[in-house]
């Protein structure tokens, strides 16, 4: 006790540039000072062969990480000890520099770490200890049985879940009663492995893998039936991020509430053609179509052809901010969809004077063969899509006369439409 004392005297008196060592004296198991977990200290290895021993609590078996840095020119040594002050871990260099680092995976517990310099024969005036757990998540117990996250059918999620230890497995759980489509994005350091069950009264069997590294993201289209989705560590436990969605394919009515074009001939090296399509689908909500695509086929049955539209061309709609609208304009077209009383209205407009532009849907409207069959007989099929999978889709049939005029070609909707 008393050369304790005098070292500390000798460090404050002889060495005042540097901060004393406020956890001393810990040069044994009985002295050592407690440290929590998130906490860092700063203490000093001073005099030559001074021992730092620190004790910890372990709460619950976790992954941790007792790490030491200080200035580049200290060299430092770690022993990990456990509850029974046995030798468990040393460690020399794995932090950074010459620092030593240890990370173990621990039950609960009371553990020691003593600290000192690499060789026991410089002093570090200065460095710094801290000790690191992945604590269980909040969704923990999960287990799939009875505790798995139940995720909810069109819907989307987005979780800060950790591995705690090397046998923590994380399970989401849903019911699909449709066509479904999963969108799963995970992003962690050291990778993951997702495993996607069907669970057939109470026994999984595996339909599918997915391998994460970084940031990676997987769909899958499901059957109706009932999933259990579980994750795994890829290399070691560590935080991560998860992100779902999970919807039904859903069928909506749809009608169509505007079809016309015209096709200008004269004067023009290149035919110009205008179109307006306005299709509206019920019960569509706005939001949950942030992020589609929208593929829309025009079929005219009296001669077999078809136009498709991608919609807006390949480009994800964005939402118009001050008009609740999502619009896309490109080179040779507006696309807009609206929401107007609970509805979707989609409306797109082709003004096509391009060389190579959009090609105009002059096909499916009869126009090489108006006089002998003026009357079109079209189907309209619109699919949305997210990450390639179908969200909702509907058809509608509609009926066009194609005219002829010397200047023009145009086909309208017949009748009146809402
Ligand atoms: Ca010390
Ligand atoms: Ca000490
Ligand atoms: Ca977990
Ligand atoms: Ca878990």
């Amino acid at each position: 006790m008393t050369s304790g004392r005098l070292m500390v005297f000798l460090s404050l008196c002889c060495l005042p540039a540097f901060a004393a060592d406020m956890y001393e004296p810990d040069d044994s198991f009985e002295t050592a000072k407690t440290i929590n977990i998130g906490e860092t200290q700063q203490r000093s290895i001073d005099p030559v062969g001074d021992k730092d021993y620190i004790m910890f609590n372990v709460a619950t078996a976790s992954y941790c990480t007792i790490e030491s840095w200080g200035a580049a020119a200290y060299d430092n040594y770690m022993y990990l000890y456990d509850s029974n002050r046995y030798l468990i871990a040393s460690d020399a260099d794995s932090g950074s520099g010459a620092f030593a680092m240890i990370t173990r995976q621990l039950t609960a517990g009371a553990y020691w770490v003593r600290l000192e310099d690499y060789g026991n024969n410089n002093t570090i005036s200065s460095y710094f200890v801290r000790i690191e757990s992945l604590e269980p998540d909040a969704y923990e117990p999960d287990d799939p049985s009875n505790h798995a996250f139940r995720v909810a059918v069109n819907s989307s999620l987005f979780q800060q879940r950790s591995w705690h230890n090397d046998l923590d497995r994380d399970w989401y759980l849903f019911t699909v009663t449709d066509q479904a489509g999963l969108v799963l994005a995970h992003t962690s350091t050291y990778g993951a492995v997702y495993t996607l069950y069907e669970s057939v009264q109470g026994t999984l069997y595996t339909v599918a893998s997915f391998y994460s590294y970084g940031a990676s993201a997987w769909s899958r289209q499901l059957q109706p039936g009932t999933y259990v989705l579980g994750n795994q560590p890829y290399n070691y436990p560590e935080k991560y991020v998860t992100a779902f969605q999970l919807w039904q394919t859903t069928q909506v009515p749809l009608k169509c509430t505007k079809l016309s074009f015209k096709r200008y001939l004269s004067g023009k090296q290149y035919p110009r053609h205008k179109w307006k399509l306005g299709l509206q689908a019920d019960n569509v909500n706005l939001e949950s179509l942030r992020g589609l695509l929208l593929y829309v086929t025009i079929f005219n049955s009296n001669n077999y052809t078809s136009y498709s539209l991608n919609l807006p061309y390949g480009r994800l709609m964005e939402y118009g901010r001050r008009d609740l609208s999502l619009r896309c304009a490109t080179m040779f077209d507006v696309f807009q969809a609206k929401l107007t009383k609970g509805n979707l209205r989609l409306i797109e407009r082709i003004s096509d004077t391009s060389i190579g532009g959009v090609s105009a849907p002059d096909s499916v409207f009869c126009m090489t063969d108006y006089k002998y069959s003026p009357i079109a007989n079209l189907t309209i099929h619109i699919e949305a899509r997210r990450a390639g999978i179908p969200v909702f889709y509907g058809d509608c049939a509609v009926q066009v006369r194609a005219k002829y005029a010397r200047t023009a070609i145009t086909a309208s909707t017949l009748g009146k439409r809402r």
